[in-house]
């Protein structure tokens, strides 16, 4: 399966193309409704989720609700259609696609900033409301939550015992979509206390993947593994800088008899997915060999504060090459909590594509 996404920020909407998509899935564009809108949450978002009511339509691929094999776009219609009279830009947001976009494309800032800008990620949470229907198909279920918000620590002390639904309950209880809203308050002190600054902050995202059986992925090729596609998926949304699966970076630092995770076998587990094979830890996160282990499979992505800042940090003119300070176009303060939907969606979009590989 091959995925792509088309449109600009303030162009006619989104577009996402779903290539090798399986037929016979029935849809309901109600739960990529339902992601759509989350994406448009989270505490410290600027103007433009006011303008915008996203919802979806599918435009190719679909007969009487159900998929036909065919290649699928969705299609999200953009409110704040006027790209034409959008300002031309001249003084490049460090941080931003800006300085090496208008340099590599030669346009200008404008229409890098149209294609590079979040609203793309519009496009990636579409696909992932339809590709997480066929993961729910085969009992696979994916949740993503705030981790950290700027040094505000949003990670329950007890995560590893916590069950799915639990973890589901926290996030849509959380205004955040953290998994301590209990938490939250903090969290929005420290957004708060930004934005009066001029400032952004950036935070932690974990997702959580349960119900996958073994095997997804390979160990017999590079590009077949499952756990280098999930990190090219959630390492190519915005603002995002580091991946990590299971213990990730922590794994470095430790003994190999503190890392890997002991096997037992446990005949009450033999007919589920587990087929009997259970660990008693997950530092692995899911994955080992490249392949999934039958465990939750777990990657976390940090994100980067946003680049553009109503205090502008010292940039260059692209015309003059005069000292100046970076545009300022309206922006979010902290997208952490909208960022977590997005990551969601671009490891179910990977996961989806690995599962397709699998079937017969
Ligand atoms: C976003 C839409 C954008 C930005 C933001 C996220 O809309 P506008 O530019 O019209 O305000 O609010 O994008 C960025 C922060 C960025 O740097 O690109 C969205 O729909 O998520």
């Amino acid at each position: 399966m091959r995925f792509f996404t088309a449109g600009e920020s303030h162009g006619r909407g989104l577009l996402a193309l779903l290539d090798g998509f399986p037929a016979g899935i029935v849809v309901d564009t109600s739960v990529i409704d339902s992601d759509l809108r989350r994406r448009q949450g989270g505490y410290g978002r600027g103007a433009r989720q006011k303008i915008e009511t996203d919802t979806v339509e599918l435009l190719t691929g679909i007969c009487r609700g159900i998929t036909t094999g065919a290649p699928i776009t969705l299609w999200v219609k953009n409110k704040d259609y006027r790209i034409d009279e959008m300002p031309l830009l001249n003084r490049p947001r460090p941080g931003h696609a800006d300085l090496a976009g208008a340099i590599t494309f030669g346009q200008g800032i404008r229409p890098v900033l149209e294609r590079s800008s979040a609203r793309e990620t519009a496009a990636r949470v579409a696909a992932g409301g339809l590709c997480r229907q066929l993961l729910t198909l085969h009992s696979i279920r994916v949740v993503g939550y705030v981790l950290s918000i700027g040094n505000v620590d949003l990670r329950p002390d007890n995560i590893g015992q916590l069950t799915f639904d639990e973890l589901l309950s926290r996030r849509d209880n959380s205004e955040l979509y953290s998994a301590a809203p209990e938490r939250d308050a903090a969290a929005k002190n420290a957004i708060d206390k930004c934005k009066e600054d001029g400032d952004s902050l950036g935070g932690v995202i974990e997702v959580r993947i349960d119900g996958v059986p073994f095997g997804l992925g390979s160990c017999m090729q590079w590009d077949k593994r499952l756990d280098g596609l999930l990190a090219q998926a959630v390492m190519s949304v915005q603002a995002i800088k580091g991946v990590e699966i299971g213990l990730g970076f922590e794994s470095a630092n430790q003994r190999g008899s503190k890392v890997h995770d002991p096997i037992i076998f446990d005949t009450a587990l033999e007919n589920t997915a587990h087929r009997g094979f259970v660990r008693s830890t997950n530092n692995a996160g899911g994955i080992e060999g490249g392949m999934s282990n039958s465990e939750p499979i777990i990657i976390r992505a940090a994100m980067k504060p946003i680049p553009t800042m109503t205090t502008p940090l010292p940039s260059v003119d692209l015309t003059t090459h005069q000292p100046t300070k970076a545009e300022y176009e309206r922006s979010d303060v902290c997208a952490v909590s909208a960022a977590s939907v997005v990551v969601e969606a671009a490891a179910i979009i990977a996961l989806a594509t690995a599962l397709v590989e699998s079937l017969p």
